[in-house]
This record gives structure tokens, sequence and C-alpha cells, in this order.
């Protein structure tokens, strides 16, 4: 039984997505970040860094208990365990993972800036702005990529449309507007048919209460 260590977030619902997709059963742990939960000497001793989620691999398969942070490290462990959602073939395999890196390192730190500065009472200023232009350019990315294929690392969908998926799911959130990224939208919307996301956001949203 895997333990996900969570809160109704972007990052953390990613995890819950891909233990229903690949049929784990999982215990969901809620941090409540409202509450600084993640600041607390037991959560930290599972993640020095105090940021959700957390995975806990304890199924007799693995050699030893496995205790990771980082979403995409998460979702690349879970894919390996079951072989699914990364393919095998080193091309497709290297998409994926270049659709993984380029969330952690660019749309996810984008949107999560935008974010934090949509929270802000202040009326809208440059930082604000700049934020918005950065989050279009992100997302104008991942259009291009799905005017051509149906999913961001090619004909299939992998872990890495639920990586990207976590986030844009919330895009209101973080002020931007799918209508003007026409691809974008036909992703997340079929994405949301799912029901393995659908059971996925409604467990992750129950943790906020
Ligand atoms: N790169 C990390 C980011 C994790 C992250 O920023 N988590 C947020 C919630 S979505 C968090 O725990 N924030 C608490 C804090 O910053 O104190 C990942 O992908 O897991």
């Amino acid at each position: 039984m895997l333990e996900i260590h969570a809160f109704a977030t972007p990052n953390s619902v990613k995890v819950v997505i891909a233990a229903e997709e690949m049929g784990l059963p999982h215990n969901l742990v809620s941090v409540d970040l409202r509450r600084g939960e993640q600041r607390s000497d037991a959560f930290l001793a599972l993640n020095p860094n105090g940021k959700l989620p957390v995975l806990i691999d304890r199924s007799p398969a693995a050699n030893a208990e496995v205790v990771l942070s980082e979403s995409a490290a998460i979702l690349v462990h879970l894919a390996e365990k079951t072989g699914q959602l990364l393919p095998t073939d080193p091309q497709r395999r290297a998409k994926v993972f270049e659709q993984l890196f380029f969330h952690a390192s660019a749309a996810s730190p984008a949107f999560l800036h935008a974010f934090l500065l949509e929270m802000r009472k202040e009326p809208e200023g440059e930082a604000r702005a700049a934020a918005r232009k950065e989050v279009a350019r992100v997302l104008g990315v991942l259009d291009g990529i799905l005017q051509r294929d149906p999913f961001v690392a090619g004909a299939e969908y992998t872990i890495a449309d639920i990586a990207h998926f976590g986030w844009i799911w919330r895009h209101r959130a973080f002020g931007a507007d799918l209508a003007d990224f026409p691809s974008v939208k036909r992703w997340h919307d079929e994405i949301l048919t799912r029901p393995a996301v659908a059971k996925a956001i409604s467990s992750t949203l129950a943790l906020a209460g």
C-alpha cells in the first residue's frame, strides 16, 4: 500500500492521478499547508525541503522502503514500478523525460509564481504582468506541441501529461484562460474526462475539507 502525503494542491494531485491510473492502492495522508504542517519535524524528516507531495512505498515488490519527494521523480518511480505510462522505446521515453524536465524547470515554477501573485490583494502590477506573460509563453509552447500531437510527448498518454495536467487543471488560479490555447484546452478537457483523473481530483480536493 502506498502512502501519499498530500494536500489539495497541483503537485499533490499529479501523484494521486498516477496512482489511480495505474491501479495502485494508496492512502492519502493530509498535510495541511494552511496550518504549516509541512514545516513540522515529522514532515521534514520525510522531505527536508518541506514541500508536498511525498510518497512512501512500502510495497513488498520494493527492495526497501522508498521515501520520495519531487512530483516528477515520484511519477517516474510509479511508472517504472508498474511498467505503465512511460514507454520503453528509448526515443519515446526520452520525449517523456524532455516534457517532465520542461515541466519541472519551466512550467511548474512559472505557474506557481503567477499563482502566488494572483493570491495577493494588491492591484495588478508589473510583477503580475510579467508572471502572466511567462505563463502565456509556456502555455504557447505546449499549445504548439499539442497542435501536432495528441499528447505532450507524442501519440500516447504518459506521466508527462499527468505532470502538466496537475497544474494546468488549476489554470484559472494562476490567471490563465485556456480559450487562448485551443490545443491545450482540447488536451485538458480530454484528460478531465478520464475516470481515474476525476477520482483523483475528488479525493485530493477532499483533503482541504
Ligand atoms: N518541485 C516540487 C514542488 C513542490 C511544491 O512546491 N509543493 C507545494 C504545494 S503545490 C508546497 O508544498 N508548498 C509548501 C511550502 O512552500 O511551504 C514538486 O514538483 O513536487
